[in-house]
């Protein structure tokens, strides 16, 4: 059984999809990052950088004591090696799937959330922040669409870069982004929202929230962390 450390997010619902897609029993542990529940000790010892979403395998390939892993990416390639799904094992078509997962974990989701960061969240408009990452959204939205120009998927199959990407791309209106520009986006963003594993994950994260307005009191947890969050979490007792 896989228990999934989760708020639905874009990057919690990668290993959401996944374990859809897979069949894997899994069980999920709301972390409501809104009320500061990613700083719980139980829930630092599995992730430290204090994000989710996290897993605990309590079967790990192999057996022994169980296996902890945070990072979105480690998580997919980690259940994509469990499952031996939607991560080729023959290494060039391997290493096109890792290079456009690193792709989305190093460029299309850390920008992407500086996007939403300065156009939504952000008590002032800051107008040359916005632009840098409103242009940076354009530039990447058409390497997908260019990449996508001549394939059904990102790779050859589906895979976890797939995965990976659906769950930013499809917060595109936050990005200012029309995907009628971006037309084979547009084309692989609605197949794979019609697949009934991302449909039943999208349908399951609902449950857990279905959106909370940003508050006062949720901006002072999510915005301003700084090293004396890190230690003073740290610090508290289990
Ligand atoms: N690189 C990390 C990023 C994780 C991340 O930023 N998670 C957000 C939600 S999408 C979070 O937990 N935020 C809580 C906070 O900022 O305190 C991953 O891909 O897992």
């Amino acid at each position: 059984m896989i228990e999934l450390f989760f708020w639905p997010t874009p990057n919690g619902m990668k290993p959401l999809i996944f374990l859809h897609e897979t069949g894997i029993e899994y069980q999920l542990t709301p972390v409501d990052i809104n009320q500061g529940e990613q700083f719980a000790h139980r829930f630092l010892e599995i992730a430290p950088n204090g994000r989710i979403p996290a897993i605990v395998d309590d079967a790990p390939p192999g057996g022994g004591e169980p296996v902890s892993v945070f990072e979105s990416g480690a998580i997919l390639i980690y259940l994509a090696e469990k499952a031996d799904a939607l991560l080729p094992r023959f290494l060039t078509a391997r290493t096109e799937v890792l290079e456009w997962l690193m792709w989305q974990m190093a460029g299309l989701g850390p920008m992407l959330g500086q996007n939403h960061h300065f156009n939504v969240y952000a008590p002032e408009k800051v107008l040359y922040a916005i632009r840098r990452y409103n242009e940076e959204a354009s530039r990447l939205y058409a390497v997908l669409d260019l990449r996508l120009a001549k394939r059904e998927f990102i790779c050859e199959d589906y895979s976890i870069s797939d995965i990976a990407c659906y769950p930013w791309i499809a917060r595109h209106q936050r990005h200012q982004i029309d995907l009628e520009d971006f037309p084979n986006i547009k084309r692989w963003f609605d197949e794979i929202g019609e697949r009934p594993a991302v449909v039943e994950a999208y349908r399951q994260a609902k449950t857990v929230n279905v959106g909370t307005p940003v508050t006062e009191g949720s901006r002072s947890v999510l915005f301003g962390q700084t090293a004396e969050t890190v230690r003073k979490a740290a610090a508290e007792k289990p």
